[in-house]
């Protein structure tokens, strides 16, 4: 297959590049290396070092013999020439990743949220736009979050996708009905995604649009048997307050000892998935392609959910680490429990990596050797979600993390 990845340069995107030229395929990716710039922005770098997408691309083929190509072009902003590109290269399938995907990014003020919204929103539409425009038949598969459900699951599983209500009629008849699960994001990030299951329904239902979304949650870990063939395939890494995912970055804290960072009681629950399990499933996701004029297919893409709390006294046990409770700066519920179906993927042949596979224990590894590379003053997560919260929160020069000053 002819496949266009979408911020292939990214921490899920490079690694399912690699995957899918590894199994054959041609393989394109479209970024505007806008996380770079981010990265710049925020005075912060993956903890891995990262070399330029040419050069990944570059060793990429002296490794294996396969090419990988790169197009520079920004799918929010230069709609004419994503246009143009999907014309002249007309790809079987194309994986989106290429949004800006931090919840606390998304929070820091007005211009990260509008930036966010015009980012995501615009690049999603100008996509499905082209697609109609050009006739291009190509398989969508969407990275989305299990964030658009919300945490909570009142009790029952949070089925995938689509649920089934009950109507009352005038005629006190009741009908049944499939919905979208109702949205309840909880980050202007998060809402984001749940305006683009919008944009997925229209386009699918109205011009016959074959669209995947894979509600995905959080993701850990850093190598994939790609990643690991050569010291500069390695994958992006990111522990700072703004993109760290809450796992990866209890793993760097451990190295670095630093006081694992839990915001609040830790009593939040979400849902968790290793990067190779993610790579396998956007692999399963490509191979079941739905049909024109079928609804969205939406799939749960997570293997387990864990408690804040309970992943920092795994790793403060694993690693002999301290654990600090600190001040949350999001607005969340303090304790939620969930519960998640994701029996597609395990039908469709997913073999889960958990975290008792020991891998946990690798990404200590990664984080020690190149501790060198991590500024402690970045560690801290200081984007609050209103104005009140961040007046609660603030920077502990001491590098311990977050503080209560009121
Ligand atoms: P990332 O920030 O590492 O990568 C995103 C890539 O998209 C970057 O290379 C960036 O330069 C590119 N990009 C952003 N806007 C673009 C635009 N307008 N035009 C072209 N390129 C653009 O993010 P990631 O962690 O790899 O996440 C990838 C996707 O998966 C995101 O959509 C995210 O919402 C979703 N997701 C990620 C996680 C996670 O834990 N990392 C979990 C669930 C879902
Ligand atoms: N948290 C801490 N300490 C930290 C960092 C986070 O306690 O140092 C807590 C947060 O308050 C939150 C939970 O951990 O309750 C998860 O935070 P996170 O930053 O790991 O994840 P989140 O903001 O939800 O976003 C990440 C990705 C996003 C993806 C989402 C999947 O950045 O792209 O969509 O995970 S999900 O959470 O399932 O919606």
């Amino acid at each position: 297959m002819k496949i266009a990845i979408l911020g292939g340069d990214g921490f899920v995107g490079w690694p399912t590049t690699l995957h899918l030229s590894d199994l054959g395929h041609e393989v394109h990716i479209v970024d505007n290396l806008s996380r770079r710039w981010i990265d710049t922005e925020l005075g912060v770098q993956s903890l891995t070092p990262m070399d330029s997408i040419q050069e990944r691309c570059r060793i990429w083929h002296e490794v294996t013999g396969r090419r990988i190509h790169f197009h520079l072009l920004d799918i929010a902003k230069e709609y004419e020439m994503l246009k143009r590109w999907l014309a002249d290269y007309a790809p079987d399938a194309i994986i989106h990743f290429a949004e800006q995907r931090a919840a606390p990014y998304s929070m820091k003020t007005d211009r990260h949220k509008t930036y966010t919204v015009n980012n995501n929103v615009s690049g999603t539409h100008n996509l499905l736009a082209a697609l109609v425009e050009t006739g291009i038949d190509a398989h969508l598969v969407h990275l989305g979050t299990m964030g658009v459900y919300g945490y909570s699951s009142v009790g029952a599983a949070i089925p995938e996708g689509y649920l089934n209500v009950d109507i009352e009629r005038l005629d006190g008849e009741k009908v049944q009905q499939e919905i979208l699960y109702p949205t309840r994001p909880g980050s202007v990030y998060h809402m984001t995604k749940s305006l683009d299951q919008i944009l997925f329904q229209f386009y699918a239902q109205n011009d016959g649009l074959r669209i995947t979304d894979l509600h995905q949650g959080i993701v850990w870990g850093t190598h994939t048997e790609q990643t690991r063939r050569h010291d500069q395939l390695i994958n992006r890494f990111d522990y700072d307050g703004d993109y760290g995912t809450v796992l990866n970055r209890f793993l760097i804290q451990a190295a670095i000892d630093y006081p694992l960072t839990v915001h609040g009681t830790g009593g939040q629950t979400r849902a968790f998935i290793h990067i190779q399990d993610s790579v396998r499933c956007i692999d399963l996701a490509l191979q079941d392609a739905p049909d024109a004029g079928n609804r969205v297919h939406i799939f749960n893409q997570m293997t387990e959910t864990h408690r804040v709390r309970d992943l920092a006294e795994m790793v403060a046990g694993l690693t002999g680490a301290k654990i600090a409770y600190l001040p949350n700066p999001r607005k969340e519920a303090e304790e939620n429990d969930l519960v998640v179906r994701n029996d597609q993927f395990l039908k469709l042949g997913l073999d889960p990596t958990t975290l008792a596979n020991g891998l946990l224990g690798e990404v200590v590894d990664v984080a020690r050797k190149f501790a060198h590379r991590i500024d402690r003053s970045r560690v801290p997560a200081v984007s609050a979600w209103t104005r009140d919260l961040g007046q609660k929160v603030e920077h502990d020069p001491e590098g311990c993390g977050l503080r209560s000053v009121s």
